[in-house]
């Protein structure tokens, strides 16, 4: 048996999954991608050796409702950047649409190869041939063997304005309102590794006294640059409004999220054992001109403040969340005058 995760589906986080669409097994999803209601992906058969090959679906991928990709034992399904599968159509592998294609409503692909920017209309049946690059397919045509295919016509411009329209329609909602979930989580704490999180425990005990939904998640500009990539460029269409991130040493973290996106980037440096801290301060602070990172202090301060900071940002267009920090600092002005006053009964001012 391989590695298990395999099996896992991957999928970028700047993609959209609606919550009655099934994904399972070896399924990789790329960047932008938007997968609609009661849609079905499934990469679960096992070839001989227990492998279960791969399911991709490219970036700027749109795979609306009632969509089935599957693929049998040992065979893959790849569909490519920018193309749209549309209502109820099924692609079965082994199968391979190119890019920036259109698979039309009910539409059936199945053992078949379509090539870049060819339009398949409504309720087609293409199975067992290689489709070249730029066909038109007519809704209800059969194409069944590499004869048929050969027939084919080349695809207009119209169509390949109505499939550019349908794709672009789609990503758009990638950053709809309609797709966003009032339970979303509106700051992102993010960290280079799970050493920080002893330290980031601050930020997120304030983010959980404040009631703001969050999201915690390990990403390394380094180890892990891909994830970084597509975590930050997916995080303003998922809702999220400010990203705090901390890293360590020669600290990339902040600096490669606020490079990535326009929301405010909020980097905490750590303390670190060979330099204190210093060394993660400078790379997240020392940012040039045009790409800013707001930076707190190093260490356990630092990752409270940023809680507070992003608070106090949020509270700008939330009223009650203003009220919370106003007794949050008057509850602070209390204590500290209760420490003199008890000062004061020892020690007579
Ligand atoms: C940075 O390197 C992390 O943010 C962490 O602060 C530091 C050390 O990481 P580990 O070696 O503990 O994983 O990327």
């Amino acid at each position: 048996m391989g590695d298990k995760n395999i099996y896992k589906p991957l999928i970028s986080s700047s993609s959209y999954i609606h919550p009655s669409a099934v994904v399972i097994g070896n399924v990789k999803i790329g960047a932008n991608v938007f997968v609609g209601p009661n849609a079905v992906i499934r990469s679960d058969e096992t070839d001989e050796d227990n492998l279960v090959s791969p399911v991709v679906i490219e970036d700027d991928v749109n795979i609306q409702d009632n969509v089935v990709i599957h693929a049998l034992a040992g065979s893959t399904v790849k569909i490519g950047k920018g193309s749209s599968v549309s209502h109820s159509a099924i692609v079965h592998g082994p199968c391979e649409i190119g890019r920036e294609c259109f698979i039309g409503f009910g539409s059936v692909v199945f053992k078949s190869s379509v090539g870049d920017g060819t339009v398949v209309m409504h309720k087609a049946l293409v199975e067992n041939v290689m489709i070249p690059e730029k066909r038109s397919v007519p809704s209800g045509s059969l194409i069944k063997c590499d004869e048929d295919a050969v027939m084919l016509g080349p695809v207009t411009e119209d169509l390949t304005a109505f499939a550019r329209k349908v794709r672009q329609n789609n990503l758009k909602l990638l950053n709809s309102p309609i797709y966003h979930r009032s339970d979303s989580p509106e700051i992102a704490v993010v960290m280079g590794s799970k050493s920080d999180m002893d330290v980031m425990k601050e930020c997120i005990n304030t983010l959980n006294h404040f009631d703001v939904r969050h999201e915690v998640r390990i990403i390394s500009a380094h180890r892990t640059p891909e994830r970084a990539h597509s975590f930050a460029t997916g995080a303003n269409s998922r809702g999220i409004k400010i990203i705090i991130a901390a890293a360590g040493k020669s600290a990339h973290l902040a600096g490669v999220m606020a490079s990535l996106t326009t929301i405010p980037v909020l980097g905490v440096p750590m303390q670190t054992s060979d330099l204190g801290g210093l060394d993660s301060l400078l790379s997240v602070v020392q940012m040039p001109g045009g790409i800013p990172v707001g930076t707190t202090a190093i260490g356990r301060a630092g990752a409270k403040n940023s809680a507070l900071l992003a608070v106090s940002i949020l509270a700008l267009a939330d009223k009650t969340l203003s009220e919370r920090l106003v007794n949050y600092r008057k509850a602070m002005q209390h204590e500290v005058e209760k420490m003199d006053d008890e000062l004061c009964s020892l020690i007579p001012c």
